[in-house]
Order: C-alpha cells, then sequence, then structure tokens
C-alpha cells in the first residue's frame, strides 16, 4: 500500500500538464442547444421525458467541425478542451452502448463528435478531458432529480439510485475511459448523496483504467476528493484560500449552454485580466463555449477567444509554466506571475500613476526590467535596502505603457 508521500508525489506528476497548461476551453453542448435557453432548460420548462426525447430526434448540427473547434482553442491558447459527454439532461454526446438515449442511436446526426474531437485534439497535441453528470440525470427515473411535481425521497428511492448509478454512470465513465484514449480528465459535476465508500469507488475505477487521468473535486461533495478543486462558478479565491490545486469554471456571458437570450459578454480585456489575476494566484482557467444546435461556437466567443490567443502569443511566457505571486495580497496596479529567477509583472490598471511600481518582499537584487514584447527597453531600476526592516524595495520606473504589455523583472 502506498504511502501518503507516494499518493502525493504520484499526483503532483500527473497533475504537471495542467499546471503549465493554466487555460482550458469549456464546451457545453447537446440537445438543449436546439431551444437557446441553456442547458437547464428541460428542468427549468419542466419538459417531460417524452417530449424531450422528441427534441433529440430533431437535434442534427451537420455544421459541426471538431478541427474547426480545436483550432479555435489552441489560437485561443487553450492547452486543454473539456467537452460535456453527459449534462442532466441524460443525453450521451457520444456512442454509449450503456444507454440508446445518446447523439448516435437517439438523433439524425449519427455521428460520434467525441470521437471525431480526440482524433482532432490528438493531432493538435490539446488534451482532451470530459464533463460528466454523474448523480443528476433527468432522463434517467432513478437518478437524482426531482420529478417536476415531487420531490425525490433520498431514503425511498436510495436503491434505485444506486441500480442508476452503478449502472449507467460508471459504465459510462468506463466508455469514456476506453474508448477515446488517453482522456486528459474528468470534470465531474453536482454530486450531492455520494457517500464517502461510493465516491472512492469511482475515483479507484478511474484510476484502474487511465491512472494519468485527472480528477476534479465535484466526483464528490466530501472535501479532499479529486486531484484539483473546482471552485464555484465564476469563483475566483482570494489569496491563500485554496490550499491545494485549482481552477476557475466561466462563462464569457451568463450561459453555459447555447442561449439567444440578450446577455452581457466579458469585455477581451476583462477576460485577460482574470486570466492573469487567476494565475497569479495559482489556479487555472476553464472557459466556457456554448456552441449552437448546428455546431457553431458563436462568433461573439470565437472574437473574444480569437483577442486572447493574439495577446498570449505576446505575452505567453508571462503565463504558461508560471507560478503564483510570491506577494499573497492583491495590488492595486496588477499582478505577479513568477517563473525561476524572474518576476512578470502584470501592470493592468491604466490609471494608477504607472511611472513607478513598488514591490516589497523582493529579496534578491534586481538586474534589470524590460518590456516583454521589447527587450530593449530597459529601464531605471532603483534598489533600496533598508537593513533594520530585511526587505528590498524595488522601484521601476515604467514609461508610457502600450495597450496591454507587461514588464518582466529578472530579479
Ligand atoms: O448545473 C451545472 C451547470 O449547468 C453547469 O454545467 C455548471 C458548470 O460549472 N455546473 C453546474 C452548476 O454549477
Amino acid at each position: 500500500m502506498a504511502d501518503s508521500l507516494d499518493i502525493v508525489t504520484e499526483s503532483k506528476s500527473r497533475m504537471q500538464w495542467w499546471k503549465d497548461a493554466k487555460f482550458g476551453m469549456f464546451i457545453h453542448w447537446g440537445v438543449y442547444s436546439l431551444l437557446g435557453k441553456g442547458e437547464w432548460v428541460m428542468y427549468a420548462n419542466k419538459i417531460p421525458v417524452k417530449e424531450y426525447e422528441k427534441l433529440a430526434e430533431e437535434f442534427n448540427p451537420t455544421q459541426f467541425d471538431a478541427k474547426a473547434w480545436v483550432h479555435c482553442a489552441k489560437r485561443a491558447g487553450m492547452k486543454y478542451i473539456v467537452i460535456t459527454a453527459k449534462h442532466h439532461d441524460g443525453f450521451a454526446m457520444y456512442h454509449s452502448r450503456t444507454d440508446p438515449f445518446n447523439i448516435v442511436d437517439a438523433s439524425p446526426f449519427g455521428r460520434d463528435p467525441l470521437k471525431e474531437l480526440s482524433e482532432a485534439c490528438r493531432e493538435e497535441g490539446i488534451r482532451l478531458c470530459f464533463y460528466y453528470s454523474h448523480v443528476i440525470d433527468w432522463h434517467h427515473p432513478h437518478a437524482l432529480h426531482d420529478t417536476f411535481n415531487n420531490l425525490w425521497d433520498y431514503e425511498l428511492e436510495k436503491k434505485a439510485f444506486f441500480r442508476y448509478w452503478n449502472h449507467k454512470a460508471k459504465g459510462q465513465v468506463r466508455e469514456l475511459l476506453t474508448e477515446y484514449g488517453p482522456v486528459g480528465l474528468l470534470w465531474f459535476d453536482t454530486s450531492g448523496g455520494l457517500s464517502k465508500k461510493e465516491s472512492e469507488a469511482m475515483v479507484n475505477m478511474i484510476r484502474g483504467l487511465q491512472p494519468d487521468c485527472l480528477i476534479n473535486s465535484r466526483v464528490s461533495h466530501w472535501p479532499d476528493f479529486g486531484d484539483y478543486q473546482s471552485k464555484g462558478d465564476n469563483e475566483i479565491p482570494m489569496h491563500g484560500e485554496e490550499t491545494r490545486e485549482w481552477e476557475t469554471p466561466m462563462t464569457l456571458n451568463q450561459s453555459w449552454g447555447y442561449s439567444t437570450k440578450d446577455q452581457v459578454w466579458k469585455s477581451t480585456d476583462a477576460l485577460i485580466r482574470k486570466l492573469v489575476h487567476i494565475i497569479s494566484k495559482g489556479g487555472n482557467l476553464l472557459l466556457n463555449v456554448g456552441p449552437t444546435e448546428t455546431g457553431i461556437i458563436p462568433e461573439k466567443s470565437t472574437l473574444r477567444l480569437e483577442e486572447v490567443g493574439e495577446w498570449l502569443a505576446r505575452n505567453g511566457e508571462a503565463v504558461y509554466g508560471t507560478s503564483a505571486s510570491p506577494f499573497p495580497y492583491e495590488l492595486e496596479w496588477g499582478a505577479v506571475t513568477v517563473k525561476g529567477d524572474t518576476l512578470f509583472l502584470h501592470v493592468y490598471n491604466r490609471y494608477w500613476p504607472a511611472e513607478e511600481l513598488v514591490l516589497n518582499g523582493v529579496r534578491n537584487t534586481v538586474k534589470k526590467a524590460y518590456m516583454l514584447t521589447d527587450p530593449s527597453t530597459c529601464h531605471h531600476v532603483h534598489q533600496s535596502y533598508q537593513p533594520e526592516t530585511d526587505h528590498h524595495e524595488m522601484r521601476i520606473r515604467l514609461p508610457e505603457l502600450p495597450p496591454e504589455d507587461h514588464v518582466s523583472v529578472i530579479a
């Protein structure tokens, strides 16, 4: 039996690609995309199962192009894709033999988009990962949900629930891990009602099938399950709040699944700041797109992702493979990431007098500071050392800042 140190070491090595990746694409896509009201439409509109099955018979996303989606993620600077293999509506977006309510057997599309995505991801060096709703399944009579008119009684339904969970949930997770090549991670969602024993059974099954497949914390509602913590939706923790690796799942607007409602969209500048803010605190950003019923990622999404990718193409050195800021507090002018002996200062508060930045706590002598996009622009670096307080104060004189560049400091 491996001791706890071995388990920690094993988990750290399994996690390395994910920690270096920093930025992933979340994809919420399913039958619900037909209605353009988000992924909870079946529940919100109390659509009976038989009626929803008829909707599935209309789902035929002929414009779906796995290569185009993977190229979109790659151009955005995203290193992994997490796609809904089965959301709460119970409809599997792949050819499942566990339940005929799937895109190959229950819709006219007849193709397996996850199979096509796994090939496109492998060609482009992007990790393919699957989202799975393992407790809630509105299509299955015994999964956790209320039946729109009477609340589900856990004690009464417990035996039936575990017949569902052991057959469909574990059966489909097994399919995803044995028929789609190496899986980067399984992103479980809503796991209320599972005991620690059941949670461990799911984790052990995954480890047995693909030991390198990461698991997020929502595999269980008990603490410390999974390889890393999925924060709440759009939640960014305070400095030092998290004790293990974590990731923020984030929407571009107010919906996960495709919505035609008029929404407020995050600007590209806001997305870049959130990405940097999350990374400077040691987390990953999983940014969502909700493709249409025909299989197209909305233009409002692709435009923003392209612009984030252009920024990352210039400043990726300050993002990928970095670690969290050594300064455990919010900085009024921006954020800091670290790589080896280099501090990257992400200065995004334009209105702060940026002619000088003061950074306490720098322990090493700063040799030079320069704009990441123009190393020749070395600036005057004033280093003052107050022995009595044993901390260095570094002042960097900055030029008039171009719109989205960084100062990189060799410390
Ligand atoms: O209910 C789901 C929701 O539809 C969406 O998938 C999000 C993504 O994090 N997870 C649950 C709500 O937190």
